[in-house]
């Protein structure tokens, strides 16, 4: 499909032809295994599918001699030293990060066409050299390159290697500027070491919005110094009646550090109008009887609501979100609007007019669920869509009209792309309210024409949602997570031409060794053919 095999001279076709016969062993006798191990990795082996790929060419092998190249500039610098940190430990080679030399890996930024996230690696016996217009493009192209690697350079010892990549080129931008993965750390509480975790195995897919659901019901999760009691009380507990916790201001910024060095985007979420027990339960005043009901640590949905017509309603959001806003250096803020059955539409309708110009206010775009586009979106908001295939007709042709009027769209349909469904009847976490999702279900769908009478202009970006109701610890959101993780970043990043299952899941089936040597807990669906482990 996107291999161009006319490229290659013939010669180094018949010579890589030779050496791949001599790696596998037919033209050598002993040591069989480890020779076999020696073919290198195709260049189209890699989730998400690049954008174009030229396998040819020898493959260049990392040694002890290797180093990493960087210009002058400290985020080049930043990212080689991250590489560097993968590779050392399992390879054993020291991997210097030096300015000056020939060959070995070389990361290199220069204005050119290649968008403000894509790159371009090249391989060749003398060397890799990875290029991009910016940090980011540089990161992502880091990514592959780890995956051209064989799955055991993600080990934290030495492994045997041989550490070859193949030969060729890769160029490569995401068909998608959003593609985003949500974290609920209202129902379950996660910690920054947590979130850090899931932050790094994001960023092996290119995913580069984390978005955070940091209040709900059972939880409100983030210090606001206005409002003390809200983390202090509200964040007291969670599902399940568990100790809960909130993030200091401190922990957040660690978690905006984190994800920015992993070029991700916090996109933080206080879920409003309804969701928002846990705040109510914290200060009577916000509740329309003035009285506070008791902390929540069920799993119901759509049985509170801030107050509308009043006015310390307005007093609290403009504090949350000025406090929130000040924290944040990305450019969105979610709303939630989600669910709000305890709210009247007349009072959501006047709660959303309200409230998303003080978003605008405190410098931040709009982000809203889509029953956000049953009000009256702002100009520039975006909604994100979480209905089902056969969600009605007129909620679609509600959502598309808010699209054709300006308002994007963030796609994150229920029954494909929710991370917190079960994959079958018999998945022992996860809920099922949208029905089963297994691996092909969650891949096999086109962003591009799911809704009809949607511009094309108007899809911003995919975002897979991980609902944390019955989710306690990383490995729980692991197994949820993978393998579907990897198909929701390819919807949002490669081509449509290169959207195939079956193509799709033998790449897929290629990540299970890489996802057990980082010790990521997975679901081994039988619909993919995983290798032996
Ligand atoms: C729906 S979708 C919700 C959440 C639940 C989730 C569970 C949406 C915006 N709201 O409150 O946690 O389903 O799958």
């Amino acid at each position: 499909m996107r291999r161009n095999r006319g490229t290659t001279p013939r010669t180094t076709r018949i010579l890589g032809s030779l050496l791949l016969l001599a790696a596998v062993g037919v033209f050598t006798s002993g040591a069989a295994p480890a020779a076999r191990a020696a073919a290198p990795i195709p260049p189209d082996r890699v989730v998400p599918a690049p954008a174009s790929v030229k396998p040819g060419g020898t493959p260049y092998r990392i040694t002890r001699a290797t180093s990493v190249r960087v210009d002058g500039s400290a985020a080049v610098r930043r990212i080689g030293a991250y590489l560097a940190g993968i590779l050392r430990p399992s390879t054993g080679y020291p991997l210097p990060l030096t300015d000056h030399g020939t060959g070995g890996i070389r990361l290199h930024l220069e204005q050119g066409d290649f968008g403000a996230e894509g790159y371009r690696l090249h391989s060749s016996a003398g060397g890799v050299t990875l290029t991009a217009a910016t940090p980011a493009g540089l990161f992502h192209g880091v990514q592959t390159l780890r995956q051209l690697l064989p799955a055991a350079v993600e080990n934290k010892t030495v492994q045997p290697g041989p550490w070859q990549i193949a030969g060729g080129t890769v160029e490569d931008r995401p068909r998608y500027a959003y593609r985003g993965a949500m974290l609920d750390v209202s129902r379950h509480f996660f910690t920054v070491a947590e979130v850090k975790r899931y932050i790094d195995q994001l960023a092996l897919y290119k995913i580069n919005e984390l978005h955070l659901h940091l209040s709900d019901d059972q939880g409100w999760r983030i210090a606001i110094d206005s409002w003390p009691r809200l983390a202090a009380y509200g964040g007291s507990t969670q599902v399940g009646g568990g100790a809960g916790g909130s993030y200091s201001k401190a922990d957040y910024r660690e978690i905006v550090r984190y994800a920015a060095s992993r070029y991700l985007e916090v996109v933080p979420e206080i879920d409003m109008p309804g969701h928002t027990n846990a705040a109510l339960a914290s200060y009577a005043e916000l509740n329309c009887d003035g009285v506070a009901p008791p902390l929540y640590t069920g799993t119901k949905v759509g049985f509170s609501s801030l107050c509308v017509p009043k006015q310390v309603t307005y007093d609290f959001v403009d504090d949350v979100i000025r406090e929130l806003a000040a924290l944040t250096p990305g450019r969105y803020l979610h709303i939630g609007g989600d669910e709000a059955h305890s709210t009247s539409h007349a009072d959501y309708v006047a709660f959303m007019d309200r409230v998303q110009p003080v978003v605008a206010r405190y410098g931040k775009t709009v982000i809203g669920w889509h029953q956000l586009t049953g009000a009256h979106p702002v100009e520039g908001a975006l909604a994100q869509y979480w209905g089902l295939d056969d969600t009605s007709a007129a909620e679609k042709a509600k959502v598309a009209e808010a699209a054709r009027h300006g308002t994007g769209l963030i796609l994150s349909p229920a029954d494909r792309i929710y991370l917190d469904m079960k994959y079958t009847e018999d998945t022992e976490l996860g809920l099922d309210w949208a029905g089963v999702v297994e691996v092909k279900r969650a891949y096999d769908w086109d962003p591009g024409a799911y809704l009809a009478g949607v511009p094309a202009s108007a899809i911003r970006g995919v975002e897979a949602p991980m609902w944390s109701e019955t989710l306690k610890t990383p490995a729980d959101i692991e197994y949820m997570a993978f393998p579907r993780l990897a198909g929701a970043a390819e919807l949002g990043w490669s081509p449509a031409a290169a959207h195939d299952w079956n193509t799709y899941k033998v790449r897929l089936a290629a990540q299970g060794p890489r996802w057990d040597a980082l010790g990521i807990r997975y679901y081994r669906s039988p619909q993919v053919s995983w290798p032996k482990s």
